[in-house]
Parts: structure tokens; sequence; C-alpha cells
């Protein structure tokens, strides 16, 4: 007899960050009783990290807020979810009415991204809003990586992938997956699949101003200035052609504009640039041979290289590395994935003309251009504080206040708005300005299933997972507060059963699309037949069950017998693999041309302004960000499991900065930048390069109207009250966040007041 019978075991993906690892989840009545990692599940095989295990933490904290709250001045009322919207109804419909849909602005944090309902009904919402002022983490994140895509396959989510199980040599640019555990490359378990690649006789090699933990596992480390990337890859780019290295396999058939590649990398010679990015000619010669007699060679980039000053050309001349080198769509190169749900590059017909979802529109106040239907964080400020139309705000997900660049500033801005809304899980320091905050379910409460990891992952993979905990009374799922928020801004009347019926509508929308689409499995099928189908489900599982059956695994309605639907991915409950990564070329490109643009007119115009900076003086001190393991953004300081210990948000600084500004390990300096100051302890350390600094970003939790007890006892401070709003990468507005100038001196503080300080300035 089992003597365990009260305890019961769960299989599902951890949500918290992009390497989706299975966890096996222990309950007995109704709570968690322990956490692990999942051995049976074919991804991760039992890999978890702190933050997977503290998700128990995260579900059982006090802090989190689990009824709608209205406020009224500094106080807060907890009120029926109908009393919410009514507030909210109000609101919204007093500016839309003054000022038209573009009243509201909306900003999705990171957090939707690994939220199912977030993803499919985000979407509809703003679909619905159609306001131009649509902010999201991808413009202090991951865009120029997206608009190189867009730009050269025709598709901002064909992201090539390292094949990093395959692969002969990894050479990574300002990424450390060895503590981010990978981005825009889920893989969990970075560690052994390096050490794995290694074992095999492959050879990892890292660029970052830091020794990071990553840097420390590679075979080689080179520390580069920060920025400076572009130069890097474009002196490796000049040795492909000049030592005749340029080898493109199959690519030969697809690739347009190589002969102005050629031109532009010619004034690049790595002679020219090494003092630049302090990376010798020799080696920047040698890094570029090397991958090219690799058998197979994958390049990857990613924070480091996205969140700078040449964000997007630095993004593009990866890109480019991976086609010269014949690594693109090759194995143990970088490929395309085939996701079973969702897939945004699966079966669409080419464009028709080169056109990109870029500078549609500007930002009407800094004049930032539009990218994928975005607009610039960075322009945010200036947007809420001019504006003659954006009077109100919704953030989904996000804590704009402590994430954004100039964060002091946008606090300020915040205060401005006439209405905002938030749904979030806390009262932080971005939903503390919300007049209306709208709770969501704990993640153990709800499905999860990685529409846009397994886009982005090294193997196809799809793994469901079930609620675990039943939604407690009173909680509405995330997709129904998105659909209430539909609702309120279409100013329709749905009727009664307003969110089913709007549920309903959207499905029927997605299907209607599908059996219109020519190269869909179902195309002129009967939208009856398969509503019909779909209909034992409903919200997101009824939206993942026809994204998995059109999908290239999918039963595709009952023409493929042995096809995938989400009843038979629910059978396996500790995921399904499906496969190693596949060739896609050249049916995956959906450029106007069908081939790969190797160089699109914003890019190559944007060398200019590389050009012109060759010769600029090296700033004397930049201040970097940095990653660590126990920490995810800004908003898990709050878990004991994780906060414990030593104090994580210090300044990095070199030996030699250090004697300079005669600072010794523990004092406390003054860290300026043009937009503001903080002062912080500092750790001496020569794993960072000379004249680079760094902090951590996320901490600074400070403010007395937040509700986060914990948190507030491990405030740190916020790195991002010293980044400027005013620096973007020029061609896609993203934030830069790396090499930021600063000047830093010994202030004489005693340990525990330095928050003191940060409230008096
Ligand atoms: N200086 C500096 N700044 C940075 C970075 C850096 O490296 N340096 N990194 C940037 C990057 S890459 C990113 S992605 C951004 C992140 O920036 P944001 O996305 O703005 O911030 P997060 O810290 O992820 O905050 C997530 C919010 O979502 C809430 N939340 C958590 N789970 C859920 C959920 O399931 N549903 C809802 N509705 N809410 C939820 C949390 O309480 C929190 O308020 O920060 C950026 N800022
Ligand atoms: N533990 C933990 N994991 C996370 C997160 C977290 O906050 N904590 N955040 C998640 C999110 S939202 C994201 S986007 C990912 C990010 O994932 P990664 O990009 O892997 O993580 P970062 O630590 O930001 O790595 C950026 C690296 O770039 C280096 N760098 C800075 N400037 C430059 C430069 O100019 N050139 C070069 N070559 N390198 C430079 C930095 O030293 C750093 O090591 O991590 C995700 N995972
Ligand atoms: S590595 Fe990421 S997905 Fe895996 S347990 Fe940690 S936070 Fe969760
Ligand atoms: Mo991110």
């Amino acid at each position: 007899m089992n003597t365990n019978s009260e305890v019961e075991i769960h299989y599902r993906t951890c949500p918290l960050c992009e390497a989706t690892c299975g966890l096996e989840i222990h309950t007995k009545q109704k709570k968690v009783v322990s956490i692990r990692g999942d051995k049976l599940d074919p991804f991760s095989e039992g890999y978890l990290c702190p933050k997977g295990f503290s998700l128990k933490e995260l579900h059982e904290d006090p802090d989190r807020i689990r009824k709608p709250i209205i406020r009224k001045g500094t106080e807060w009322k907890e009120v029926s979810w109908n009393e919410a919207f009514l507030e909210v109804r109000k609101g919204l419909q007093n500016v839309i009415k003054q000022y038209g849909q573009d009243g509201i602005g909306v900003y999705l944090g990171n957090p939707n991204v690994h939220n199912l309902a977030g993803l499919l009904y985000a979407p509809i919402f703003l679909k619905t809003l159609r306001t131009r002022y649509k902010f999201s983490a991808s413009t202090m994140d991951q865009i120029p990586k997206q608009l190189t895509a867009e730009m050269m396959y025709g598709n901002d989510f064909s992201i090539p992938i390292p094949d990093i199980d395959r692969t002969d040599y990894f050479l990574i640019l300002g990424a450390n997956p060895l503590v981010s555990n990978g981005s825009l490359m889920t893989a969990p378990n970075m560690k052994k699949r390096l050490s794995l690649l290694q074992d095999r006789g492959g050879k990892v090699v890292v660029i970052d101003p830091v020794k990071t933990l990553t840097a420390k596992a590679a075979n080689e480390h080179y520390p580069i200035t920060p920025g400076t990337d572009a130069y890097l890859l474009l002196g490796m780019i000049h040795t492909l052609f000049d030592e005749n290295l340029i080898k493109l396999r199959k690519l030969s058939e697809y690739v347009n504009g190589l002969d102005k590649i050629e031109k532009i990398s010619k004034d690049f010679s790595p002679e020219l640039v090494e003092d630049k990015c302090s990376i010798s000619a020799e080696t920047i010669r040698k890094l570029a041979r090397e991958l090219s007699h690799a058998d197979s060679a994958a390049v990857y980039g990613r924070m480091g290289t996205s969140t700078q000053e040449f964000g997007t050309i630095t993004s593009w001349l990866i890109e480019l590395l991976n086609i010269l080198t014949g690594n693109l769509d090759h194995e143990g190169g970088v490929l395309f994935t085939t996701p079973a749900a969702g897939g945004r590059n699966i079966r669409k017909t080419p464009r028709k003309q080169e056109t990109y979802r870029y500078e549609r529109f500007h930002s009407p106040i800094t004049g930032l251009a539009e990218v994928l239907g975005e607009l610039p964080v960075s322009s945010m400020c200036d947007e809420i504080e001019q504006s003659n139309e954006l009077k109100a705000f919704i953030t989904i997900a996000g804590n704009p206040c402590l994430s954004a660049p100039n964060s002091k500033r946008l606090q300020k801005s915040f205060e401005k708005l006439e209405f905002i809304v938030s749904i979030d899980c806390y009262l932080n320091e971005t939903t503390k300005h919300a007049n209306v905050i709208l709770p969501i379910p704990s993640p153990l409460e709800r499905s999860h299933y990685d529409l846009s990891f397994y886009h982005l992952s090294v193997r196809n993979i799809a793994h469901y997972s079930k609620p675990i905990f039943d939604l407690p009374m009173e909680q509405l799922d995330e997709w129904e507060i998105l659909l209430h928020l539909t609702e309120i801004v279409s100013a329709k009347n749905f009727g009664e059963d307003s969110i089913k019926r709007l549920d309903d509508l959207s499905i029927r929308s997605m299907v209607k699309a599908e059996v219109a689409n020519i190269s869909s499995p179902i195309y002129q099928e009967k939208m009856d037949r398969i509503l019909e189908d779909l209909n034992r489900y409903q919200g997101p599982e009824r939206m993942l069950d026809f994204l998995i059956r059109v999908g290239p695994y999918g039963d595709h309605f009952g023409k493929e017998a042995d096809g995938l639907t989400l009843a038979k991915l629910k059978t396996n409950e500790h995921g399904l693999d499906l496969g190693p990564l596949k060739p896609r070329i050249p049916e995956v490109l959906l450029t106007s041309t069908a081939k790969i643009e190797l160089a699109p007119r914003p890019l190559i115009k944007d060398i200019e302004r590389l050009t012109s900076k060759l010769s600029e003086n090296q700033q004397e001190l930049v201040l970097i960000g940095r990653r660590d393991l126990r920490s995810n953004n800004s908003w898990m300081h709050n878990l004991p499991v994780l906060v414990k210990g030593k104090n994580r948000c210090t300044l990095f600084i070199h030996p030699n900065n250090a004697i300079k500004q005669q600072v010794n390990k523990g004092d406390f300096v003054k860290i300026s930048s043009r937009v503001g100051s903080i002062v912080v302890s500092i750790e001496i350390t020569d794993e960072i390069k000379e004249g680079v600094v760094s902090l951590p970003h996320g901490w600074g939790h400070l403010e007395n109207e937040t509700q986060l007890q914990i948190a507030k006892k491990h405030a740190g401070v916020s790195s991002n009250i010293l980044t400027d709003e005013l620096v973007v990468d020029q061609v896609s507005g993203n934030a830069v966040l790396n090499g930021i100038p600063v000047t830093i001196e010994k202030i004489n503080i005693e340990e525990g007041e330095e928050n003191k300080w940060q409230y008096m300035h």
C-alpha cells in the first residue's frame, strides 16, 4: 500500500526563464512539498536552477496580490472584480472619449512571453485597442535580432539557433548562458551541453568584457571593449574575403548582395580595428580562420551585442559570419526551428514587395522609428511627458519603472498619467502608480506551453503543462482578464456571456485566417467542422490545440491520422522530443526575392556611423550590466530562497581602476552618469576589463508605497538610474544598457546608509 497516498506528483515546465526545464513537483493537501528537476524530461533531464525551486515561495508569497485593488491616494482597497472592471472602464473610456485610442499606451513586460495566456490574448487586446503607443521589454532586449531577421530572412522570428549539441566550434559574444540559462537559444543545462561539446573535441570561445562563468568554462576568452563588437566582426569578415575563406556551401544559390558585403568589409582590416575593440589583429584573423575551417560552427550573440550602441548592425554581422562560413542551415551550425505550434515562419508565403515592418510611423515626440509594430521603450518618458494625447497606460507583466533606462525620470512621467491599469502579481515600483491592479494566478494555478521558446529552441520540443492547483475562488485567469479589457476598450456590448463570446470570436477568426491560407493543410476546409472539433476546450487550450493541429506535426484535423493534437501531447507528461533541428532553406525564406538579403539598406547605411566613430577616443570608464543566477530581472527579489546570502548588488571594478580612484574592497562609491547618481559598494576583481564596471539591474526596491517586504530588506540599488534613455541603437531604437559613460568617487557612508542616500538624491 502506498503510504504516501496523499502526495501527488506533477510534471511541468518551469515558466521562469527561457530554458524551459521540466520540474517534478510534489504536493500534499494542496501545498507544494518539494520541487526537483524532472529526470524524465527529454530536454532538461533533471536539470534545474535555484529559481525553479523558488516557485514554491512564489506561490506562497504573502505579498503576492490575490484580489483586485483600487488606489485612492496612497491607500489601496480590495474590491470585487466587477468593481475593478467598472473602475477600469470609467478610467479608460474617459481617456478614449477625449483623446481616442491613442490616449492609451501599453507596456508589455518580459513574463508575457513566458505565459500562454499572455502570448495568445495580449495580441487580441492590442488589436482591438489599436494604439500606436505600444511598448515592450523587447526594445530593451532583442529587437535588434528580430529586426535583422525581418530584413534578411523576411520574418522577425526567423532567428537561427545555434545547434550546440552538434557543433564543433561555438563563438559566443555578449552572452552568459551559464548564468542566464540561455536566451534566444532555449537549452536547459548549458553547462553540460558546453562540456559535452568540448568532450567531443569542439571549442568554445567567448568575447565579453568580463571573465564570466561562461568565459571560464570556455577554451578561450577575449575581453572586448564594450560596444565595439561590430568592429571585431567586420575585421573577421574582412579576413574571410581577404584570405579566400568564404565558404557558402549550398547557400551560394540563396544569397543576395555578397558584393556589397565584400565592399564594406574592405574598410575594416583587423589591423585598423584592433585598438578599437582591444582584440589583436592576429586574434581576429585567427578567429576568422578557425570559423571557416571548422566542419561546423555557430556564432551567437545576445544581450551584450543587442543592447549596445551598434545593436542592430552587430546582430546582422553575426548572421553574416554564419552565412559566409556556410554555417547557416547547416547541421552543427545555426538552424531555424520547426516548432509544433504557432510557428511564425511555417508555411507562409514570401512577401510581395521588399518592405519591412519598420519605420511605418514614428514616435511623435522623439521621432524614433516604429519597429515591428512597437515604439522603443527609450521614447516612453518623452512621449508621456510631452504628448497631448497619451494620458493613460496599461502595464502587463512589466516593471519599467525599474527596468527601463533613466527609470527615475520614467517614474516621474508615470505620476503625470491620468489613469493606469496594471495586470500583475505584485505592488511594486511600477504598479504602485496604477489606479487599479488586476491580479493574476500563481504560475502553479495556470497551464503552460512555451509558444515562444520552442520557436527558439536547440531541439524541437513540445511540452504542455496542466495547472497544478485549481484557480482560487474569485481568481480570474489572465486570458479572461485580457478579454475583459478587450471588451472595455472596444466599447461594444457583447452581452451577458461576453468573455465566452469574445473567446469564441477569437478562435473563429484564427480558423478563418487559416482556411483562407493557401499554404495551410486545412485550406478551404469547412470552418464549422474545425470549430466543432475544437470545442472540447476553451481559452488558451482551444487555441493551442488548433495551433498544434495545423502545425507541422499536427493531425491536420483528420488528414494525418498519427498527427499531434493537444490531447496526444497531454499524454506525454514529461514533454515530447520532436528531434534535432533540420535544414529549412529555401522554404523558410520569406523575403520578396525568396533569398537571404545580405545587405539590407538601413544596415549598410549605419556602417557610416560605425566608420565615423572609429577614431573616437574610448571613454575612461563605462558601465555594463550583469546577471546573477539567483535573480530574474526585477521581480523575484521578494523570495527568501533567492535573496539570502551575500549582497549581489555590488559594483565590479578592476584593481587598476580601484587604485586610480583610491578605493578599497567594500568601500562605497558614488557612481554618476549623464542622468543620475547612485551609491553602491564595490567588489574589486580582475575578472572585469580595465575601464569597465558592472552592476546588475532590477534592484533598488526602496519605494515606500510598495508591498515587497523581503525585497525591501535586500533593496540594492537600481542601475537604471544611470542608464540613459537618450542613447539608443540608431537603427532599431533599442535601449543602450551597456557601455554607459560613468564617473566614480569614493564616498564615506556607513553600511546600510546607502539607501538613505538614494532617497535624498
Ligand atoms: N540596466 C539594465 N536594464 C535592463 C536589462 C539589463 O540587462 N540591464 N535587461 C532588460 C531586459 S533583457 C528585460 S527582458 C527587461 C525586463 O523588464 P520588465 O519586463 O519590465 O521587468 P521584469 O522585471 O521582468 O518585471 C516583470 C513584471 O511582471 C510581473 N509578473 C510576473 N509574472 C507575471 C505573469 O505571469 N503575468 C503578469 N501579468 N505579470 C507577471 C512581475 O511582478 C513584474 O512586475 O529589463 C531590461 N532592463
Ligand atoms: N539568472 C538570470 N537569468 C536570466 C535573467 C536574469 O535576470 N537572471 N534574465 C533573462 C533575460 S530577460 C534575458 S534577456 C537573458 C539574457 O541572457 P544573456 O545575454 O546570456 O545574459 P547577460 O548576463 O545579460 O549577458 C550579457 C553579457 O554581455 C557582456 N557584455 C556587456 N557589454 C558587452 C559588449 O559590448 N560586447 C560584448 N561582447 N559583451 C558585452 C556582459 O558582460 C554579459 O556577460 O537572461 C535571462 N535569464
Ligand atoms: S534554468 Fe530557467 S527554466 Fe530552468 S529551473 Fe531555472 S529558471 Fe526555471
Ligand atoms: Mo530580456
